[in-house]
């Protein structure tokens, strides 16, 4: 994948890991058009081998959202068509073929955070700082944070966010679920590498069904929800990774759960 504003590598023991660094650090990483096109081509054609990935921003920010300077000059119908630009990259990412990672720090704001909010787990440092200025630059979110960020902080933060520019930070951020870890300044890429190594090493239909079935079935009306949940499991439970590492538990060659710390 070449792309002069995207750094692509392979990391862990067997390069299962991906990590995508958006490297456009003089303009804050923020997303023009063939940024998002790019991002959408990396996650339909990930490598072989890889197991999970990482997105992380040069520089001291994530990401500062949609390039503002692209937008001024679309009329209605391009802007629809760019939205859906977003979206089908987004859904790329979410619904693509590994778990990914963000790792954020400094500015996670506008079409960042759409990024962020499209990844499975968000790692955030405590430079991070979370704000949609959607809200006050005469716009509205276009890159599927309407329907993603209410789902991890609720309706009323996001239409908060967007009506004050309430912007918030690192702690306040893991306290209303826009990050699921938040770490000490500049550990944000580490830990998310961490993670992703764990991840990468699950039975790979476990990971399919956290990212592909789990979705769908807490969008389900519950009696749906619970047959769809069957079938994953049924499926996923007769794969024959799932049985060598249940026989592995049975037979004391797996690690035990344990208290954490
Ligand atoms: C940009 C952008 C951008 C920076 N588009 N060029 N996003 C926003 O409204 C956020 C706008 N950006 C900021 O508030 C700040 O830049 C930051 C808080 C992210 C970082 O501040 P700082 O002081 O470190 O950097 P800076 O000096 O403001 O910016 C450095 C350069 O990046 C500067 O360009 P230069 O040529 O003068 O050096 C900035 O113009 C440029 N830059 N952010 C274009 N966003 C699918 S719809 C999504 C809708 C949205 O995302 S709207 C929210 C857009």
């Amino acid at each position: 994948m070449q792309h002069p504003d995207i750094h692509f590598e392979r990391l862990g023991e067997k390069q299962e890991v991906a990590v995508i660094r958006l490297t456009r650090g003089a303009k804050r990483n923020a997303l023009n058009d063939g940024l998002i096109l790019a991002l959408r081509d990396l996650f339909e054609n990930m490598p072989e081998g890889v197991r999970a990935a990482v997105i992380a921003g040069e520089g001291p920010h994530f990401c500062a959202g949609l390039d503002l300077s692209e937008l001024k000059e679309r009329d209605a119908g391009q802007g629809l068509h760019h939205s859906r630009m977003w979206h089908a990259a987004l859904e790329r990412v979410q619904y693509g073929p590994v778990p990914v990672i963000a790792a954020l720090q400094g500015a996670v704001v506008g079409g960042g955070l759409e990024l962020a909010s499209a990844c499975h787990i968000r790692v955030a440092d405590a430079s991070t700082f979370y704000a949609l200025p959607e809200g006050s630059r005469g716009i509205f979110v276009g890159g599927g944070g309407a329907v993603r960020i209410p789902k991890l902080i609720g309706a009323a933060r996001m239409t908060d966010m967007m009506l004050t520019g309430r912007v918030y930070n690192a702690q306040d951020g893991e306290r209303i679920g826009l990050a699921q870890y938040l770490v000490p300044e500049g550990a944000a890429f580490d830990k998310a590498l961490e993670l992703a190594v764990r991840v990468a090493q699950n039975a790979p239909l476990t990971n399919y069904a956290l990212m592909h079935a789990l979705p769908r079935i807490a969008e389900q009306p519950a009696d749906q929800g619970f047959f769809t949940e069957a079938m994953m499991a049924a499926i996923a439970q007769s794969a024959p990774e799932a049985k060598t590492r249940l026989n592995d538990f049975l037979e004391g060659r797996a690690a035990k759960v344990r208290k954490q710390d």
